[in-house]
């Protein structure tokens, strides 16, 4: 009955090509992780006879759906909306929303195929799903925002549920556009439930959560250092981004002794030689998140530092570099600037923000390197137990939630180490976030049968 004359890595990623025409960050992701579970599935017949990777590799749903809405002017304006449920085996789908112009369907299905390994990393029970819209929200005023978020969930609310999809924040996604989404989901459905995380603290949202993903990471890069006996203090970080992620990444590790030398956003990066300290940290997460500013303008409130119009950070010396901006940010080309600079590791606050190459040039410098389905996984943990406090009805305390985070970045840590551990001091953390993801999910798929 068992298929012997199984396809290939090649074979499979063709057809994968063939069969997502168009959609190169989705066939990227899955490549990356078929190379090390073709590898891993070697002798293990019944996972090639029972398709696994292919069905993981084929979301469940795909959702699109037109969103209308009305700018402040009285247009009438039409984008797209996606929810990509890509698997729920080990539990409801779970991921984030994202507003950016760039959104597809492809960067929304490779997405929601690296949740699916991430939320298994996490050990909570939570599938992979990814949702959003190609609405631009630069520029947009606050009104405008609250009727797009409207708009969009309007059509959304069908689709999700606290047993079946909790989507949350990505980029261009933060705590005001989920109070406004969760808003509009209570209008329609009359049900007050944990349909959304992320959301704040006045309606059952979770401590540290906005902190999470940034904490994660970095607590990620600790223990990995630690596997040399080593910690932050003193080390020096180049950071992408000047987001969620990159902020909250960029105050742990000033907490922890480290000195952060750069951050960046879609118009270039700034470079601060005397170390982006918590007060300055405070001020961007002011500037761009609350009056919606652009990073260039941290050198006018800070004259030591220098901005570098339409570039990425990479060439900047640094001990630790950590993209936590988007997909394809750090290419071949950076990777190996990082590694002939000295850069000694990298954790990713981002979704696939190094490029295949860049992934293999890490690999090969055999540095201390995280995927972000591992090293990011600190924000969608901590929405898991908002999820949990909201079925239980209750709160948990900070300095819980702070030990709880730690604990799931360190189990992250070790269930890559299980499967990534070469056996001569080097741990390939790419290669052990894939095969401990996917071990989960496809044993699972096996207890299911053919469904
Ligand atoms: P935010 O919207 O808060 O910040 C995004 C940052 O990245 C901004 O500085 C933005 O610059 C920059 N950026 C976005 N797109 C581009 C681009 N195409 N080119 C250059 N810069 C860009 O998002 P988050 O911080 O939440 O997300 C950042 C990354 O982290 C994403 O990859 C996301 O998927 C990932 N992530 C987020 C989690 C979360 O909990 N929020 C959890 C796990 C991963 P600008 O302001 O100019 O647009
Ligand atoms: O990429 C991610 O893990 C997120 N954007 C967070 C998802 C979540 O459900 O908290």
């Amino acid at each position: 009955m068992a298929v012997t004359d199984h396809v290939d890595l090649n074979q499979f990623m063709e057809g994968v090509k063939k069969r997502n025409p168009h959609q190169p960050e989705f066939v990227q992701a899955v490549q990356e992780v078929a190379q090390d579970i073709f590898e891993f599935m070697e002798d293990k017949e019944e996972y090639h006879a029972q398709q696994i990777l292919r069905r993981i590799a084929e979301p469940d749903r795909v959702v699109s759906f037109r969103v209308c809405w009305e700018d402040d002017a009285g247009n009438v304006r039409v984008q797209r909306g996606w929810r990509v449920q890509n698997n729920n085996a080990i539990g409801p789908y779970k991921g984030g929303i994202r507003f950016h112009s760039s959104v597809n369907e492809s960067v929304l299905k490779f997405l929601a195929f690296e949740q699916t390994f991430k939320n298994a990393l996490t050990g909570l029970p939570m599938g992979g799903g990814k949702g959003g819209s190609n609405f631009n929200p630069k520029g947009k005023s606050v009104r405008e925002i609250m009727r797009f978020c409207q708009s969009f969930m309007t059509e959304l609310y069908r689709h999700i549920g606290p047993d079946v999809d909790v989507p949350a924040g990505d980029i261009g996604v933060g705590g005001r556009e989920i109070g406004y989404m969760f808003g509009q989901y209570k209008r329609i459905t009359n049900h007050w439930n944990g349909v959304l995380t992320g959301k704040g603290l006045e309606y059952g949202g979770s401590l540290i959560r906005p902190e999470a993903t940034g904490y994660g990471a970095v607590y990620f890069l600790e223990n990995m250092f630690k596997t040399k006996d080593e910690n932050l203090e003193g080390k020096t970080a180049v950071i992408s981004g000047s987001g969620n992620v990159a902020t909250h990444a960029a105050e742990k590790l000033v907490q922890l002794g480290g000195k952060v030398l750069t951050l960046s956003d879609s118009g270039g990066f700034i470079h601060d030689p005397d170390g982006i300290d918590q007060d300055k940290i405070d001020w961007v997460k002011k500037h761009k998140t609350y009056r919606r500013g652009r990073i260039e303008d941290y050198v006018t409130e800070y004259p030591n530092a220098t901005f570098h119009e339409g570039k990425t950070p990479w060439g900047v010396p640094c001990d630790m570099a950590l993209p936590c901006a988007t997909q394809n940010e750090l290419l071949g080309d950076d990777a190996k600037t990082l590694v002939k600079n000295g850069c000694r590791a990298v954790s990713e606050g981002a979704n696939m923000p190094t490029d295949l190459e860049g992934v293999h040039i890490f690999k090969d410098a055999k540095i201390l390197y995280a995927p972000g389905k591992a090293s990011n996984a600190g924000g969608v943990s901590v929405s898991g137990l908002e999820m949990s406090q909201n079925s239980e009805r209750r709160s948990w305390k900070e300095d819980e939630l702070q030990q709880m985070l730690k604990d799931i970045m360190a189990g992250i840590h070790d269930r890559c180490t299980r499967y990534g551990d070469q056996g001569d001091g080097y741990i390939d953390y790419v290669k052990g976030a894939n095969i401990a993801g996917f071990k989960k999910v496809a044993d699972a798929m096996l207890a299911f049968g053919v469904v």
